[in-house]
């Protein structure tokens, strides 16, 4: 499909390291790393490793002692023909590598160049090479395995029932429309439609709420500390993140930034937020901090609300708990070692003491991280396109009960069908994958 061979470092070309690989795929892959490669074989087979030398043509200068991969279309990742260099990993000499294959023929690849022909390729959909991205980029054991999970196809299993069941009805409504008098098929009417549209839409919704579930596994959780002023918020912040990020002192009102911070706990991420302290200040610019706080906990995904356990709560901690009712809450008792308090989540922020919290957080992501394991949409493009199907479906429904006829009502059925085609990529306009490789990295 593509003329040229194309060459990059895939490894990273910024440090250096044991070894590096450069790698080269195209139609005359081999013919250019011939040029370059000094090795006993006379013809190289798939699924081998060849040792030999990397020489510079001009001279037969040895340039590295290395070791060949080859990957012969159609098996190869790109599938075309393949090599993987693994040469020293020095930055001079992985370099010196890549010019020489630019020199015998090779192009320099574009980001993601290498995903963007396995995908234009046919070896893997468009939610595949995204997760290729995703894998590269997890920051964390959740949305690795997430991606790993999309990386094997998943999210095409998941859609495609859905996708042939209205590819069928789309059939349907067209055969009975373009050949009135072929009625081998019968004739499909609104009130066959009406329950299969149900059925579709529950499905929709049941992608998407596991969709929107795991996302705030990948994303992160919002989380915001919040209580009245010196109860330990940022004691508690800076034990969280093992440290001293945030400053803590015995005069109420020390914090009036936020102070961000991400933690990794089990498989979940927690991205958190310590506050001012939430009480009626006089003091300027502390207000302006205290409504900083108003806004973090507005937009917050969890609430953990601390409350000063070696005192007895005042009607401050009483406004707090009552704001944070109907949220998303955990509510802890901090400064444990003076005081402890049984059958309620005790932490000591100042000796690092929070495990109960830990456990706490962890039991309640615990059913995200079991969907972790079913295949499940990865990112806003999917969920968008899902939510632009499902809409399209559920205007199709209300047409129905408006008793639109069947071949008009087909255009909203069979523009929801294109966006769930859209998700594997096979209705991609070049723009869209354009947008999606070049944020991968060099290489890959
Ligand atoms: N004994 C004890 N003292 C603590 C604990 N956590 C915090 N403190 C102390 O309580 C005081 C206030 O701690 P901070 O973490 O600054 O409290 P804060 O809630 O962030 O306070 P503001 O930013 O002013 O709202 C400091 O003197 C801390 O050393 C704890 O677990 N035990
Ligand atoms: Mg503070």
């Amino acid at each position: 499909m593509f003329e040229d061979t194309i060459a990059a470092i895939s490894t990273s070309a910024l440090s250096a390291g044991a070894i590096s690989i450069v790698r080269l795929s195209g139609k005359d892959c081999f013919d250019v790393l011939n040029r370059v490669f000094r090795c006993r074989a006379e013809k190289y087979e798939g699924y081998r490793i060849y040792y030999g030398h990397i020489v510079d043509p001009l001279n037969e200068e040895v340039v590295d002692e290395v070791l060949v991969s080859i990957f012969r279309a159609p098996h190869s990742f790109t599938g075309e023909n393949m090599a993987e260099i693994n040469c020293h990993g020095g930055l001079y000499i992985t370099r010196r590598i890549l010019t020489l294959l630019l020199s015998c023929g090779a192009r320099q690849a574009l980001n993601g160049e290498f995903t963007k022909r396995a995908f234009l390729n046919g070896r893997i959909d468009l939610t595949q090479a995204e997760a290729v991205n995703d894998l590269i980029t997890a920051d964390s054991h959740g949305s690795a395995r997430l991606a790993v999970n999309s990386l094997s196809g998943s999210v095409s299993r998941l859609l495609k029932p859905l996708i042939s069941d209205l590819e069928q009805v789309i059939a349907h409504i067209e055969v009975n429309i373009d050949y009135p008098e072929y009625d081998d098929n019968g004739i499909i009417t609104a009130s066959e439609i009406a329950p299969l549209m149900d059925d579709w839409l529950s499905r929709c919704d049941r992608i998407l709420q596991a969709a929107e579930s795991t996302m705030i596994i990948r994303e992160g959780i919002r989380t915001v500390i919040v209580g009245k002023p010196n109860v330990g918020k940022s004691s508690l912040l800076n034990a969280l993140l093992a440290q001293d990020k945030a400053i803590v002192s015995e005069y109420a009102g020390t914090t009036r930034d936020l102070v961000e911070g991400d933690i990794h706990l089990g498989n979940v991420t927690l991205h958190l937020i310590d506050t001012a302290g939430i009480h009626k200040s006089d003091d300027y610019v502390e207000s302006i901090g205290i409504q900083k706080s108003l806004q973090a906990l507005q937009q917050a995904q969890l609430v953990i609300v601390i409350l000063d356990g070696s005192a007895p709560l005042d009607q401050q901690d009483q406004e707090i708990l009552a704001r944070t009712e109907s949220r998303n809450r955990i509510v802890v008792y901090n400064k444990a070692d003076i005081e402890r308090h049984d059958g309620q989540i005790c932490v000591s922020a100042l000796n690092g003491d929070v495990e109960q919290l830990v456990e706490r957080i962890n039991e309640m992501f615990a059913s995200s991280q079991l969907a972790l394991d079913q295949p499940v949409l990865s990112n806003e493009r999917q969920i968008s396109l899902m939510r632009q199907a499902r809409e399209y479906i559920s205007q199709a429904q209300l047409q129905l009960s408006d008793g639109i006829p069947l071949d008009l009502l087909n255009e909203d059925i069979q523009a929801a069908y294109r966006c769930l085609k859209e998700i594997l990529g096979q209705y991609s306009r070049e723009d869209l994958l354009d947008g999606i490789f070049s944020r991968f990295c060099v290489g890959k």
